[in-house]
């Protein structure tokens, strides 16, 4: 006799769910952020909801003919994610439980380091323990049915819920990653290493993914500000470059140095503000259906013109109280996930599409254009450089300094202990499983003055690469 999750789940689906899964109180032991009651005082079972990527808008973007459709897409789909699960949150309400949608990105919990992107809940985490897929090379959930390219959503409740069963906690990196690695020779900085794995433990099972080299390099790469890949033979849509990085990939283990560069390059763009901005406005809250849903148009429908596309992301975002931003297309990676299709030909057909269409670089009006070469690359570079004075950059410090220290600046005492429970269980858990030492380590950076040294030992580096002659 169906029950009360089949009940959730039909819901759900008739929302608009691609996939949805159950883990109950029994599942949920892991990392802080799989804790439900962190959201919602009392919180004991988790609903995990999966909505495909747009794959045509994905070739577009992996062939550089527009980055567009899936800005539009990823606007619509956070949002809709949030939406059935605030829906389903509201049904489960009406059948008298206690239940709160998690928003579907950029609620991080308050930490010392600006970086430190913990979220307040990970659905990565409860879409595993749901079920709905396991861990990639990439460290992205892996579904059957779509691979990586999937927007996740979460909702807590304190109905003590029936669980889905799980998969094998290393169906995908034994199954797919083992013999495809494709996400990581599709990230520009090498964030994971292809060889070598990490741990998590996650309802009493270690659960493997690629080990981290570095996750600042994950934010270079997902800013925009370092476009251009390993082998110098394609970009994302990513409008700045590390010069000196080009030949020479920095030892991860250099973190104050790639740390310094990351804080650099981000106050050279002058508007990494406004950008961060739309991601957290759309991510984080959850707006007026007439807002984004309803006046952006699916990828599926949207005008042919490019320049029409633009402007209705510019109106989408004033809606959202961003003005200015000279170019609305924010997303610019993301590759990991997005060429991780259902199965190795796909996955294969969209990192060809990635590799073999060259370069976007800013051209004439600011617009990206297309090239075939590095040569083309540095020419438009040299003939359109960005153009970003002193008062913008100083505007713009100032306003990611006030975003930081309101939204995300602090120290949480219960997180912090109960990670430090948590990584004395899974190092314990790899010792004994014959993986000592290949625990996922955390991101924490603690000491507040750290950010004064990476600031010095940055500073003096960007000297020494500014003296030296161009390489091209
Ligand atoms: C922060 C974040 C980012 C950051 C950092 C990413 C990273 N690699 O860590 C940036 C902006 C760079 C980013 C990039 C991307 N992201 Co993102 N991102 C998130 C976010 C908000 C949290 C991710 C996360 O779980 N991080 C940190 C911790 C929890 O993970 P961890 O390192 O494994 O945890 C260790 C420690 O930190 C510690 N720990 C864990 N929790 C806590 C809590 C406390 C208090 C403490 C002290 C310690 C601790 O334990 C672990 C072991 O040591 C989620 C949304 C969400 N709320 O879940 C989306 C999300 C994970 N991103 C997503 C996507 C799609 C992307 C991109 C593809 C870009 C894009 N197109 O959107 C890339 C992929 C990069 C990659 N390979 O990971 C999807 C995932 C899709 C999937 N199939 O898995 C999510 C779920 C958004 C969504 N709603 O769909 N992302």
């Amino acid at each position: 006799m169906p029950g009360f999750e089949e009940d959730i789940r039909d819901f759900a689906r008739k929302a608009g769910a691609g996939l949805v899964g159950i883990a109950g109180p029994e599942r949920l032991s892991g990392p802080p952020s799989i804790d439900p009651s962190y959201t919602m005082r009392g919180a004991r079972s988790v609903v995990s909801l999966v909505l495909p990527m747009n794959v045509p808008a994905i070739y577009d973007f992996l062939g550089k003919k527009s980055s567009g459709p899936h800005n539009i897409d990823q606007a619509r789909m956070n949002q809709q994610v949030h939406r059935i699960a605030k829906e389903t949150s509201d049904y489960i309400a009406s059948l008298g439980h206690r239940a709160k949608a998690v928003p579907a990105n950029n609620t991080y919990r308050r930490a010392l380091d600006p970086f430190c992107t913990r979220p307040s809940f990970s659905h990565r985490f409860a879409a595993v323990v749901s079920g709905l897929g396991t861990f990639g090379l990439s460290g992205n959930v892996v579904t059957r049915e779509f691979g990586a390219a999937v927007y996740l959503g979460s909702l807590v409740t304190d109905a003590v819920l029936k669980s889905d069963p799980v998969l094998p906690a290393r169906q995908t990196m034994d199954n797919r990653c083992r013999t495809c690695k494709l996400c990581d020779k599709s990230c520009t900085l090498r964030m994971f290493e292809d060889n070598e794995e990490e741990y998590l433990l996650l309802n009493g099972e270690l659960h493997a993914r690629g080990k981290r080299n570095n996750v600042d390099f994950c934010n270079m790469s997902c800013f925009g500000l370092h476009a251009i890949s390993r082998d110098k033979k394609w970009s994302n849509w990513g409008r700045h470059l590390v010069e000196e990085w080009l030949d020479n990939q920095p030892d991860p283990k250099q973190r104050k140095y790639i740390r310094g560069m990351l804080m650099r390059q981000g106050a050279m763009s002058g508007d990494s503000t406004p950008r961060f901005e739309v991601i957290r406005r759309i991510g984080a809250r959850l707006w007026p259906r007439e807002d984004i849903e309803d006046f952006l148009p699916a990828p599926d429908n949207l005008p042919a013109e490019e320049k029409e596309i633009y402007a209705m992301l510019v109106r989408a975002q004033e809606k959202l109280g961003v003005f200015g931003l000279k170019d609305p297309y924010v997303l610019t990676c993301g590759q990991c996930a997005m060429i991780c299709g259902p199965d190795f030909n796909e996955t294969k057909k969209r990192y060809d599409l990635l590799t073999q269409s060259g370069f976007v670089v800013p051209g004439p009006d600011g617009r990206m254009v297309r090239t075939k070469t590095m040569e083309e690359y540095f020419k438009m570079k040299e003939m359109y450089p960005a153009k970003v004075n002193l008062s913008q950059m100083a505007k713009d410090a100032g306003a990611s300094g006030s975003v930081w220290l309101k939204s995300y600046f602090g120290f949480e005492l219960k997180g912090e202990i109960q990670n430090i429970l948590y990584q004395a269980r899974n190092k314990k858990a790899c010792a004994k499983t014959g993986q000592a030492g290949k625990e996922a380590r955390p991101l924490y950076i603690g000491n507040p003055g750290y950010l004064l040294s990476v600031i010095a030992s940055g500073k003096k580096r960007h000297r020494k690469w500014q003296n030296s002659k161009p390489r091209w």
